[in-house]
């Protein structure tokens, strides 16, 4: 028997950081190695992701994982049973093929994504390397500039502000230890600042502080103080990433900023962006527009692309030929890359080659449901994706991602080299 035979893969079901059911995967191979990882789960998804398969029914809220926990110890353990961890390739291409459907309908994309990477870790551990080093391979592992979430709106935060993400990014840091110590600075000083405020009132689903404000532009400029307060140059040091998550505020062109009162189309949308961009140090926006709005990306990419980085997220749902699609129109100069948007770590990184094939920036992200589990900072680090969102500075689920990412660095020495603000897309 070959050491790296797969021979059990055992699936069940564990709790997520929002406290809801989610799949575990684990994967022992002949010599005895484990792999194991766990699915996480969007609240803000795009309708082209891989399939987030729950039981529905009144328990747990319709959300429990028996279904796809009952696919991964069935079918799956049938069909991977003696295959070789090593060939991530096949291992996957014989989940796509026994679940059939274009969209992880059958088995769930929870299920197959856990296994898929319980089978990578698996890999790695029976070469005896860990898993950010087994994927660099030759190539220098790269530490990711991290995107860090200050404010959590829209689905993150029962639609209290219409923008979903406010995030910060440490361009004026050299190492990723200090782009974390500097994002720490900020989210104090932002804390400080909203209890100074009298609006104070928890954290949003990512750990970031929940957005008590009276309009989107609000934030901003509460985001801009906290930068000044923590003594950086907005900007120059610390700069601004917005996730607009335009889809969950409208379809067909018409989008509804809930806050403010008001409807904008695709246009309007755009150009309030593109105000706030003039107006404040941004660097990044993702999903500016709706998913079902091509011509909308590419005309506000046209428009901004050469200051600011556009990322693709619902757009895109980390598919290679999504990117494809959208490069040959010149939509988007960047894309999020989520393991289970794609449900498969084969096509996850699919999607990350024809993102750099079209010259754009890669962003492997976490998800707002998470757990311990830390392999996205892996693939960001071994794939030198550039940049790494996992939500903000707060929660466990959330640092234990930073923290294994320092772990990384620290094991690298001399050697640790951080993609730092050139990694973010921008012409100018
Ligand atoms: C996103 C993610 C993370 P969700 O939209 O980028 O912020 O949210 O996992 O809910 O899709
Ligand atoms: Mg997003």
């Amino acid at each position: 028997m070959n050491d790296t035979e797969i021979v059990r893969v055992r699936g069940r079901r564990i709790w997520d950081s929002r406290g809801r059911p989610t799949v575990e995967a684990d994967v022992v191979l002949a010599c005895g190695a484990l792999g194991r990882a766990a699915a996480p789960a969007g609240a803000s998804r795009g309708t082209r992701e891989a399939v987030d398969l729950r039981d529905g029914g009144a328990r747990f809220g319709g959300l429990g994982v028996a279904n796809a926990v009952a696919n991964v110890n069935g079918p799956i353990a049938a069909a991977l049973a003696g295959m070789d961890a090593r060939d991530q390739a096949a291992i996957d291409a014989r989940l796509v093929a026994l679940d059939g459907t274009p969209t992880k309908a059958r088995l769930g994309g929870n299920a197959t994504v856990a296994t898929s990477l319980a089978v990578l870790h698996a890999a790695a551990a029976a070469a005896g390397q860990p898993l950010w080093a087994h994927l660099a391979g030759d190539a220098a592992p790269t530490l990711p500039l991290p995107e860090i979430q200050i404010f959590g709106g829209g689905a993150h935060a029962g639609r209290r502000v219409d923008v979903q993400d406010f995030m910060v990014v440490a361009t004026g840091a050299r190492s990723f230890a200090e782009a974390l110590e500097m994002t720490a600075e900020v989210h104090r000083a932002a804390g400080e600042l909203m209890r100074d405020a009298g609006k104070l009132a928890g954290v949003a689903d990512e750990g970031g502080w929940w957005p008590a404000f009276d309009s989107n532009e609000a934030a901003l400029a509460m985001l801009v103080r906290a930068i000044e307060r923590a003594g950086y140059a907005p900007g120059a040091e610390v700069a601004i990433s917005l996730d607009i998550a335009a889809s969950e505020l409208g379809r067909g062109g018409r989008y509804r900023l809930g806050l403010e009162g008001r409807e904008l189309p695709g246009d309007g949308l755009a150009e309030l962006l593109a105000g706030w961009i003039e107006r404040y140090p941004i660097v990044s926006v993702e999903d500016p527009l709706g998913e079902d709005d091509p011509e909308g990306m590419a005309r506000f990419t046209r428009a901004v692309g050469d200051r600011v980085q556009v990322v693709g997220d619902d757009f895109l749902v980390t598919s290679a030929a999504r990117v494809a699609e959208a490069a040959a129109i010149g939509a988007c100069n960047c894309a999020l890359i989520k393991p289970n948007q794609a449900g498969t770590v084969t096509e996850t990184r699919a999607a990350l080659d024809a993102a750099r094939a079209a010259g754009w920036a890669t962003i492997v992200s976490a998800r707002s449901g998470e757990t311990e589990d830390t392999s996205i900072v892996d693939l960001a680090v071994g794939w030198r994706a550039g940049q790494l969102k996992v939500g903000s500075f707060a929660r466990s689920e959330r640092m234990a991602k930073w923290n294994a990412a320092l772990r990384i660095e620290e094991a690298l020495g001399e050697r640790a080299r951080f993609a730092g603000a050139a990694a973010l897309a921008r012409r100018g």
